[in-house]
């Protein structure tokens, strides 16, 4: 999503504006479909973005309550999710009672991947009342205990329910449900789940007895946390989700002071200083908190945010050596799943004991990506005897159709916008997965395998300047649904390739010449098929494709090529 590490050489590309007539900046505006508002997307304001909590619906039914629990001293039990936005969530909405409420009757709940998969389940709910709870509030994830929540009821626990998740054919009957996407009234639908917590605090506050100068603190301290979540999450960076980051992101790289300590501590020992963009928080920052729910325990990763100083760096030495372990288990996973991969199939199927649940979705997205085909991978576990996959699919494919084809055999399957899981018993599995590569022989065509770069628009040589240039940052903060903009510089004619950097792991840069312009561009992957590179030495012509990056020490610019035609 924001680095390529493998070049492609002559691939197809698509240029979706172009036009000589417009400016650089109004031409990527037009791409991103903003054509009103241009002022307000370019400088975005809280003013102009943030919508009142209580347009969501139960928000103050969901207040009361809390008010009222806050009151009779009743223990509330917060039950999350164990990715990023899930631990990002459930530290705000802890930490807000435990900190600025000053509630310390609440605790944390949270599923186990292996044996809960996703979600509240009725044995918690036993487990929890055993524990004099009285109200449970979950953090993204509840929208599909439809279940659960009648049961709930059942019990005598008031559940409300706080998620971003689409919901099923039924609306969960709980106490209350917070969720943009049950709420007619609220303006914007694709807040990240630690957003809609977020509102939750906020109301709390709007509606406590606190003085403006500690809501406004209260906003401060945990922008930066609901900033992550909603980058790590995938959600579009559009709206009320990338006024917070570009917020933060403003905020940090001036030094911001009011963030909590763990984060400031967390930041500095992944020696994050300075230029931090949406980059660093969904490849150095969320990898980690979430390799603790991958691997071990997500309470490695909430206990991060919670602690400060000799305790946090033992958590964080922890993190860091599970992170290692995962990345070394997904490069095994994913060499071990791709020496599956049957050439000739539309759809990349791997099933395997062997196979982690906690990494099984990354390594079907990168598989998905390479062969730009729909690609499942399967975790079987031979003592429960079931198999659960997760799924990646390129843009063109619609795979709950897919998927909704075999629900007879399914034990259970749960997703969103970009990921789907399911569950199916191991005896069930040949036939699911001839069904699926029937699906998808009958379904996919040849040309939609065929990759092709979106570009953004042309860049043309006399706008290879500073004046220019330097308008491109504005877009940004980069993101699912306002990606980095990408661009082709075409008739480049290349006059010197040379390698720069050290260890083998050289980067490559290119000098082309355009018109009386020389523009310096960068190679900087892996670079697996050097004997194609050289071809391009004697391509006196070619076209760049890439993105507009600036040196960090002299900020020159340079164009970071995705791929060369
Ligand atoms: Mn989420």
């Amino acid at each position: 999503m924001f680095q390529t590490s493998h070049i492609y050489l002559n691939m197809n590309y698509h240029v979706i504006h172009d036009n000589q007539d417009e400016d650089l900046i109004t031409r990527l505006l037009k791409v991103r479909w903003i054509d009103d508002n241009i002022d307000s997307f370019l400088n975005p304001t809280f003013a102009g973005y943030r919508n009142n909590p209580f347009l969501l619906n139960d928000m103050e039914k969901s207040v009361e309550r809390i008010i009222l629990a806050m009151k009779n001293k009743e223990k509330i039990m917060i039950f999350w999710d164990y990715d990023v936005d899930g631990i990002t969530s459930s530290y705000s909405l802890y930490q807000c009672f435990k900190k600025f409420l000053n509630y310390t009757n609440v605790s944390i709940q949270y599923p186990d991947r292996i044996q809960d998969w996703y979600g509240i389940k009725t044995h918690h709910i036993d487990q929890i009342k055993k524990k004099w709870v009285h109200i449970i509030i979950t953090v993204d994830n509840g929208i599909s205990s439809v279940k659960e929540a009648e049961y709930a009821q059942k019990e005598g626990i008031d559940l409300i329910i706080t998620d971003h998740h689409h919901p099923g054919t039924e609306i969960p009957k709980a106490f209350a449900v917070i969720n943009p996407l049950v709420s007619p009234n609220y303006p914007f639908k694709w807040l990240a789940g630690v957003w809609v917590t977020f509102k939750l605090i906020c109301a709390l506050a709007e509606r406590s007895t606190l003085t403006t100068e500690i809501k406004k603190k209260i906003f401060n301290y945990f922008l930066p946390v609901v900033a992550i979540g909603t980058v790590a999450d995938v959600v579009p960076l559009i709206n009320e989700n990338r006024v917070i980051v570009k917020k933060w992101l403003d905020l940090i790289n001036k030094n911001h002071e009011h963030i909590p300590s763990s984060l400031k501590w967390f930041l500095k020992y992944l020696n994050i200083k300075k230029n931090v963009d949406t980059f660093h928080i969904g490849f150095v920052i969320g990898p980690r908190i979430n390799a603790g729910g991958r691997i071990e325990s997500p309470y490695d990763s909430l206990n991060i945010l919670l602690h400060s100083g000799e305790k946090q760096i033992e958590y964080l030495d922890k993190i860091e050596w599970i992170n290692t372990e995962r990345r070394k288990m997904q490069e095994e996973a994913f060499k071990k799943a791709e020496s599956m991969v049957i050439l000739d199939d539309k759809m990349i199927i791997a099933a395997d004991k062997d196979f982690h649940e906690g990494i099984v979705g990354i390594v079907a997205g990168r598989l998905a990506e390479k062969y730009t085909k729909p690609a499942a991978v399967f975790k079987i576990d031979e003592i429960k005897k079931t198999a659960v996959a997760s799924l990646r699919w390129p843009a063109y494919f619609n795979i709950i159709e897919m998927i909704s084809h075999s629900a007879d055999i399914l034990e259970r399957f749960w997703g969103h916008k970009c990921a789907w899981w399911l569950a199916v018993k191991e005896e069930n599995l040949p036939i699911l997965i001839e069904r699926f590569k029937a699906y998808c022989k009958e379904n996919i065509k040849e040309e939609n395998m065929i990759k092709i770069i979106k570009v953004d628009t042309k860049l043309y040589a006399h706008e290879w300047n500073h004046e220019t240039l330097q308008h491109i940052e504005k877009l940004a903060p980069f993101g699912e649904g306002n990606t980095e903009p990408v661009f082709s510089i075409e008739n480049i004619s290349i006059q010197k390739i040379e390698k720069v950097g050290n260890n083998g792991k050289s980067h490559l840069k290119i000098h082309g010449k355009i018109g009386d312009q020389i523009i310096t561009s960068m190679f900087r992957g892996k670079w697996g098929d050097s004997d194609d590179l050289l071809d391009v030495k004697y391509q006196e012509w070619v076209s760049l494709i890439g993105k507009v990056k600036r040196d960090t020490y002299n900020w020159w610019y340079f164009l970071d090529i995705m791929a060369i035609q």
